[in-house]
């Protein structure tokens, strides 16, 4: 299988480090998202990053679908979203959370990038709000040295590992000192030969 995407994308992220922490084999073909080409958008006409090119069976958009794709290909006791049932609904819960942190984070990367005069601050404080209630809300939940639902990592965990590098990739401020706990709990996941194989060109990670 194929996978198009960009290696700044955090959604694209959370795919490959779903694919390196499973040990899956994957080809990967990079796409400018802002410019992407029509052979690309022929293949995704929603024109977004990541997209799966399965070996049988349409291409598929999304990363949460995608990863839920990848998690269906796995023996049912390898599988990194836990089986229906209140750890399943916890797991795509706290994923869901942990994206909402990523869209604010790319939301206000975007806004930053336009011209200083265009920039809205309410944008920016509105996605700086969100972020700050997600951290609030994660730091009271984690306890450093365990996984967050299971005895063994759930795409909970992953996401939330991608979506507080992203913080640092995109220079939010003070995560760290607002949230320590998570720090703590996020040391060892960058570690991770997964996370440390995925990270944006050029971006020296903090942990
Ligand atoms: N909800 C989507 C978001 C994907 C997304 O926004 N990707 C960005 C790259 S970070 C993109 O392709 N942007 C190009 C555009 O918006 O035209 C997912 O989870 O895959």
């Amino acid at each position: 299988m194929k996978l198009f995407g960009s290696e700044t994308s955090p959604y694209v992220r959370k795919v490959r480090v779903y694919l390196g922490e499973t040990g899956t084999n994957y080809e990967f073909s990079a796409v400018d998202a802002w410019k992407p080409a029509p052979s690309f958008l022929e293949i995704a006409p929603v024109g977004k990053v990541p997209v799966l090119v399965r070996d049988q069976g349409e291409p598929l958009h999304e990363s949460d679908l995608i990863i839920e794709y990848l998690d269906s290909l796995r023996p049912e006791a390898k599988r990194l979203i836990p089986a229906p049932g209140e750890r399943r609904w916890q797991t795509l819960r706290l994923q869901a959370l942990a994206g909402g942190m990523i869209d604010a984070t790319a939301t206000r990367t975007v806004e930053l990038r336009k011209p200083a005069p265009t920039q809205s601050a309410v944008v920016i404080d509105r996605e700086l709000g969100r972020i700050g209630r997600l951290l609030a809300l994660f730091e009271k939940m984690v306890e450093p040295g365990h996984w967050l639902v299971a005895s063994g990592m759930t795409t909970a965990d992953l996401v939330l590992g991608v979506a507080l590098q992203y913080l640092d990739f995109r220079h939010t401020p003070e995560w760290r000192k607002a949230a320590p706990r998570l720090a703590a709990w996020f040391t060892p996941m960058a570690r991770r030969p997964a996370f440390m194989s995925t990270l944006p060109p050029g971006f020296v990670p903090l942990d």
